[in-house]
């Protein structure tokens, strides 16, 4: 099920140790990899310290009409936290076959979280930007 609710920077703080991330790069697009480096910057300008450092949830940010990195890869059970890390656009995150509706938008500085429970290719994308500007991502989620 989607949450929607602001993060405190106390709260991402307080987060640390042990958390296997992927490389935010998404092969072959440089312009992605632009964009992504500088959502990552925004990211910790925000929240005072690196996204991959966030326990408990996989944090993948939206940003210029991106999510960084558009495709991960995780274990079933896992919580994926979408960050807003814009200066004024809203977005959301629909998980096309989870049979959950699409969530609430996501304000700059706000999160949504979705915890797969289910395993394979889940393909999502922001309602308000993916006809547009192609605002989708994949999460693999794998078998334990
Ligand atoms: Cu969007």
């Amino acid at each position: 099920m989607f949450q929607t609710h602001p993060l405190t920077r106390a709260a991402l703080v307080a987060v640390f140790a042990s958390f296997a991330f992927a490389p935010a790069a998404f092969a072959g697009d440089d312009d992605t990899a632009a964009i992504c480096a500088e959502a990552e910057e925004r990211y910790q300008k925000i929240f005072g310290a690196p996204s991959s450092e966030v326990s408990g949830a996989t944090v993948v940010l939206m940003y210029d009409y991106n999510f960084c990195p558009a495709q991960i890869s995780v274990p079933v059970g896992t919580t994926v936290r979408w960050v807003n890390v814009d200066k004024r656009t809203s977005h959301s995150v629909l998980v096309k076959d989870s049979g959950q509706p699409e969530s609430d938008r996501a304000f700059p500085e706000e999160v949504i979280e979705f915890t797969f429970l289910e395993p394979g290719p889940q393909d999502y994308l922001c309602g308000p930007h993916w006809e547009t500007q192609n605002m989708i991502g994949m999460v693999t989620v794998t078998p334990e």
